[in-house]
């Protein structure tokens, strides 16, 4: 119910207040990114494409609803990685490589780091998760990475 006034009051002229039809409405991303719960999330853009379901990154109620569970701190833990892992991996070959890993950090650390120090740091970490050694993290690779750096789920938890 709070969810629908949220989505609701997005775009006022567009969302129904009366979802019993399940009206074909969907709002763009920029509405989405820009509520508090998401405006300093770096990863924001990402976070939204990947739950929209048309790939465009427009939500429909139900996306948004999708969204708001999985980041919500009662989400179970699995499914949290299961979607970090997802937004990780940029160019969506369901792997995380050198190169997600850069740019993931890169957004984690809100580019503080050098360019040499996010290189060493994504080696140590590619070389430490990476269990079955073909130099890039698939998903059992991630979670061994994500119980050693829980870190690297702490930016898909928001208070709603
Ligand atoms: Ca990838
Ligand atoms: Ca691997």
């Amino acid at each position: 119910v709070m969810l629908h006034g949220r989505y609701h009051e997005m775009a006022p002229n567009v969302v129904p207040m009366d979802y019993t039809k399940d009206p074909d409405v969907k709002l763009p991303m920029q509405l989405i990114i820009n509520m508090p719960e998401l405006k300093e999330n770096p990863f924001k853009e990402r976070i939204v494409e990947s739950f929209s379901e048309d790939g465009e990154g427009s939500l429909s109620f139900n996306d948004f609803v999708d969204m708001f569970s999985v980041l919500s701190e009662m989400a179970p833990r699995e499914l949290k990685a299961i979607y970090a892992f997802k937004i990780y991996d940029f160019n969506t070959d369901n792997f995380i490589c050198k190169a997600d890993l850069e740019k993931t950090l890169n957004k984690l650390t809100r580019e503080e780091l050098t360019a040499e120090e996010i290189t060493l740091v994504c080696e140590k970490v590619i070389e430490e998760a990476d269990m079955d050694g073909d130099g890039k993290l698939g998903f059992a690779d991630f979670e061994n990475m994500i119980s050693k750096a829980p870190d690297f789920l702490s930016t898909f938890h928001i208070r709603i």
